[in-house]
């Protein structure tokens, strides 16, 4: 009897006919948040479920009595109580690695575009206002030789400060739980207290997971610590830096800018006021969207999945915990 899989994250042909050749299969087009019944309606019957993006709480898992095994296409899993799920007996499983390197391209690409002021004057050749050489009103700033001080030293964070040291001849600055030798000898770093980080960096850069303790991280306080002249990345999710004081630090220029690829509330409201400042590039969550890294993520969640299913121990399992 094949297990029943809810899709709800579109998947390649080729991946498709892998999961279908080993599942029965519904799927369900890109759930908005506003309106699961679609998802609702299928749970009942759901083994696993394969997805992103979308918060699987406990009153959407009481649906699911037969469940066994969530694949989250996705590195962070914030969208999901691991102890409400080890406690129905419900595996989680994420997709790390895959896409370490395409997202600290991201991160890179923020940094740059940021600095440079990349998008602004973009648009304004493309409003046919380029009509003399650029002059101080236009001018950015440096990244090579600045400081990059990078809040979270996990695989995305080392991935950051490679391409910081080795390319840009960046001093590296870190935080993190503990500091980690091996990254201080590979890329000349240093780790310090986020006060101190923020007090130093010319670049701030943000890939640390939501979690109860990294909510709202970055505040007013935070924000009133860092150089006039600094610049604020985030990679890691929205709810890590509160929104509100942000706008204010951003429109009172009490920083250079912020390049941003994640918000509070995705999609970001097209009447943000984060949407009407010059000093912020503002991307739509794009840190892993490459077609390269997003099917290597969609293959890894599948075969986490198809593991689960078949009574195994998946790779790169959230809870372990499940198995006791
Ligand atoms: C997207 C991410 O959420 O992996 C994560 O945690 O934030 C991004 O990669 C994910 O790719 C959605 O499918």
């Amino acid at each position: 009897m094949k297990k029943h899989v809810v899709l709800y994250k579109k998947l390649s042909p080729a991946l498709l006919a892998k999961l279908q050749d080993a599942a029965d299969v519904t799927f369900i087009d890109e759930p908005k948040r506003d309106n699961l019944q679609r998802l609702r309606e299928a749970l009942p019957s759901a083994d696993g479920l394969l997805g992103a993006s979308i918060k699987l709480d406990p009153a959407l898992l009481d649906l699911a009595p037969k469940l066994k095994a969530i694949a989250s296409v996705s590195v962070g899993v914030d969208n999901y109580d691991l102890d409400d799920l080890t406690r129905r007996g419900v595996m989680l499983c994420n997709t790390p690695d895959v896409l370490t390197e395409t997202t600290a391209d991201t991160g890179f690409a923020l940094v740059l575009a940021t600095a440079r002021r990349v998008v602004e004057l973009a648009s304004l050749v493309k409003a046919g206002q380029w009509t003399r050489s650029v002059g101080p009103a236009h001018y950015g700033t440096d990244v090579h030789g600045k400081t990059l001080g990078i809040v979270g030293m996990g695989r995305i964070g080392e991935a950051l400060a490679q391409r910081g040291h080795f390319g840009f001849g960046m001093p590296i600055l870190y935080h993190s739980h503990s500091p980690k030798p091996a990254v201080d000898q590979r890329f000349a770093a240093q780790h310090c207290s986020l006060d101190d980080l923020l007090a130093r960096a010319d670049f701030v850069c943000l890939t640390l997971p939501l979690t109860p303790q990294t909510e709202g991280l970055i505040g007013t306080r935070e924000l009133g610590l860092m150089k006039p002249g600094a610049i604020l990345i985030n990679i890691s999710r929205g709810k890590v830096v509160d929104e509100a004081a942000l706008i204010e630090t951003l429109r009172h220029r009490r920083i250079r800018g912020a390049g941003l690829d994640v918000f509070e509330r995705e999609p970001l409201n097209h009447d943000s006021p984060l949407l009407k400042l010059d000093n912020v590039v503002a991307t739509p969550h794009i840190g892993s969207a490459t077609e390269e890294t997003r099917e290597a993520m969609a293959a890894c969640a599948l075969d986490n999945l198809l593991a689960a299913l078949r009574g195994e121990r998946p790779g790169n399992l959230v809870n372990p915990a499940v198995l006791k």
